[in-house]
This record gives C-alpha cells, sequence and structure tokens, in this order.
C-alpha cells in the first residue's frame, strides 16, 4: 500500500489507485458491483459513513450516468470516466 501512497497523491491518483485497486477482475472497466466497492472505499477514506441505501443510490446514479454516453446502455464504467466523475473527486469533508 506504501509505495502506491507516496508521490503526491493527488484526486486523480487516487483515482486510479481505487480504480485498479477495484477492477477486481481487470478487464479495466467496473460493473455496477466494483463502483460500489469503490464508492463504499472513497467515503471509508473521507472518513463519512452513509446509510447502504444512499451508498446504492451513489452506485446506480453512476453508473446511469457513465451509461448514458453509451450505445449500449451498458453499466459499466472506464478509468476516463471515474476519472470525469465529480463524484470521485468531490471533497466529502
Ligand atoms: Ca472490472
Amino acid at each position: 500500500m506504501d509505495r502506491f501512497a507516496r508521490g503526491g497523491g493527488g484526486p486523480d491518483e487516487k483515482v486510479l489507485f481505487l480504480f485498479r485497486m477495484y477492477d477486481l477482475d481487470g478487464d479495466g472497466v467496473l460493473t455496477e458491483a466494483e463502483v460500489e466497492a469503490v464508492i463504499r472505499a472513497s467515503l471509508h477514506q473521507s472518513g463519512l459513513r452513509l446509510p447502504d441505501g444512499d451508498v446504492l443510490a451513489l452506485t446506480a446514479a453512476l453508473c446511469d450516468e457513465a451509461a448514458e454516453g453509451r450505445e449500449d446502455g451498458g453499466g459499466e464504467i472506464s478509468i476516463d470516466q471515474v476519472r470525469e466523475s465529480e463524484l470521485f473527486c468531490a471533497d466529502y469533508n
């Protein structure tokens, strides 16, 4: 973990780290289950706790947002979409 934490650790690096960590099958996109894990981790890092319903709502909102720009309507999210998402970069404090 330490070697990933070094080198500035700006929001983008944190997102990249989380993305790689939670792209469980390593296929380069996050499925809804993987997105949920990222959200939970992000909240945990921010010291913020949300009810499960809110986490699921956030997950659904992110996946819906990601699906809007896709012809196949899939809910999977690429690293670029994660980077562009304010949800992952927002200051929860
Ligand atoms: Ca994946």
